[in-house]
């Protein structure tokens, strides 16, 4: 049976996992508007990843018998100037999630429970991945600065993402 202190602390990363989409959303809509298609194409596959991990949690918590609190979720900043700032924001947001997760890990330890930990291993290394990406965006962008043909290539580059589901073979 779960503590409370794990229902709490996985309750609100499936807040903040739902908060990622919400946000993610906003900077799809804002690079949209600024006519980058390809990044508000990527933006929006990354919002769709979110709301699955937040999926994802809520269900572990249900199958673990556990009863999910829930909370308000806030409004995200939706002005940007630009990309460069949208995705130094993504890289920021997700250093904080990063955080937060390696949180639970250490809470899972503290509290004894080896199947939170095992759990939640899975966000920790996707958290790699998550904060590996977006630096290399924010490189690319950095690198390509105002030219406008190598942004054309960036964003079609980012506009060839594809949503797949990362839990599509785990029962649970
Ligand atoms: Fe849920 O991975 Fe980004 O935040």
């Amino acid at each position: 049976m779960l503590k409370d202190s794990v229902v709490k602390a996985l309750s609100d990363q499936v807040n903040t996992e739902y908060y990622s989409a919400y946000l993610y959303l906003a900077m799809s809509a804002s690079a949209d508007r600024m006519g980058f298609k390809g990044v508000a194409n990527w933006l929006f596959v990354q919002a769709r990843e979110e709301t699955a991990h937040g999926t994802h949690l809520y269900q572990h918590l249900l199958g673990r018998g556990a009863t999910p609190f829930f909370a308000d979720i806030k409004a995200p900043e939706t002005a940007y100037a630009g990309i460069r700032e949208i995705f130094e924001k993504v890289l920021a947001h997700e250093r904080h999630v990063t955080e937060l997760i390696n949180g639970i890990a250490s809470l899972a330890v503290r509290e004894d429970d080896h199947a939170t930990y095992n759990f939640i291993m899975w966000y920790v290394n996707e958290q790699v991945e998550e904060e590996a990406s977006a630096e290399e965006i924010l490189t690319k962008i950095r690198f390509v600065g105002d030219k406008l043909d190598q942004l054309y290539i960036l964003n079609t580059e980012l506009g060839a993402r594809v949503f797949t589901d990362p839990f599509a073979a785990t029962a649970n």
